[in-house]
């Protein structure tokens, strides 16, 4: 299985006490240190990344499309990109609506010799066309959309797909079982701290994503699959509080 890195100076935005600290947005300085921050901070974020490639071999369609939402610099994309070479007529759409991201991301990808053609798109998911679509990802992304449109947005992306076309939902949860959430969070923070940041920084982050990054549980994004015509939505990757599911129309 290929695996693409992503580098970047190492995430210290947290590591000095903030006077107030702000809700968190994908800004340039963000962007700078985005590959650490992510790797750092979200347990099995470097497994899912090329099981998402793997995934996508399977199940994109010859002269289909396939979506990556919320692609920031386009590590998912990558993964696909390589891994659906020998799928004819297939194309990528990534889509983001921070523009530090794209440019970054265009960067990225100029620098890639894949041959599968990839349409890097600055704009809100909420409103991109989806149509024609075998695969389409989001990873980490729909966290970030207030609740109240996540059912419109799943809506659209079951009826852009063809039949037999899945859709990659990658989601931090929360657990209806007080004790396990706690449990779960206290293991996160252990990641975070293994993984060198300091109680301060994992304080301030999450503040930051406070209103921000807005968790369901697993059964409620199922549901919310299942109530837009997806057949199956399984969960196939969990790492304590951060999951992936796998629903195919
Ligand atoms: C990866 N998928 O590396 N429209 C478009 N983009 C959005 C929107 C929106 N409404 N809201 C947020 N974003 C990536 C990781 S990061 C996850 C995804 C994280 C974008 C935002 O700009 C950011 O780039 C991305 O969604 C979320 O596989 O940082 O935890």
């Amino acid at each position: 299985m290929l695996e693409i890195k992503i580098r970047s100076a190492q995430d210290d935005i947290y590591a000095r006490p903030w006077p107030h600290v702000h809700g968190f947005t994908f800004d340039e300085k963000v962007v700078q240190v985005f590959p650490d921050m992510i790797e750092r901070s979200v347990p099995g974020y470097n497994n899912i990344i090329p099981l998402i490639g793997l995934i996508a071999a399977r199940y994109a369609q010859a002269d289909s499309q396939i979506y990556d939402l919320g692609s920031s610099l386009g590590a998912a994309t990558l993964a696909m990109r390589h891994a659906v070479g020998d799928v004819p007529g297939v194309g990528i759409t990534a889509v983001d609506n921070s523009p530090a991201m794209i440019a970054k991301a265009q960067e990225i990808l100029g620098q890639d010799r894949a041959v599968v053609p990839v349409e890097l798109v600055e704009g809100d998911v909420r409103e991109v066309a989806i149509e024609n679509a075998s695969v389409v990802v989001l990873n980490f992304t729909l966290q970030f959309l207030s609740t109240a449109v996540r059912d419109t947005l799943i809506q659209r992306i079951y009826d852009g797909l063809r039949p037999g076309g899945v859709l990659i939902l990658s989601e931090k949860v929360i657990f209806p079982d007080p004790d396990q959430n706690d449990r779960f969070i206290a293991l996160h923070h252990d990641f975070k701290r293994a993984n060198g940041y300091s109680d301060l920084e994992i304080a301030q982050k999450r503040t930051s994503l406070e209103n921000v990054l807005i968790p369901e549980t697993i059964p409620d994004h199922q549901q919310r699959a299942f109530d837009a015509g997806f057949a199956t939505c399984e969960v196939w990757f969990q790492a304590f509080n951060f999951v992936s599911l796998l629903a195919q129309k």
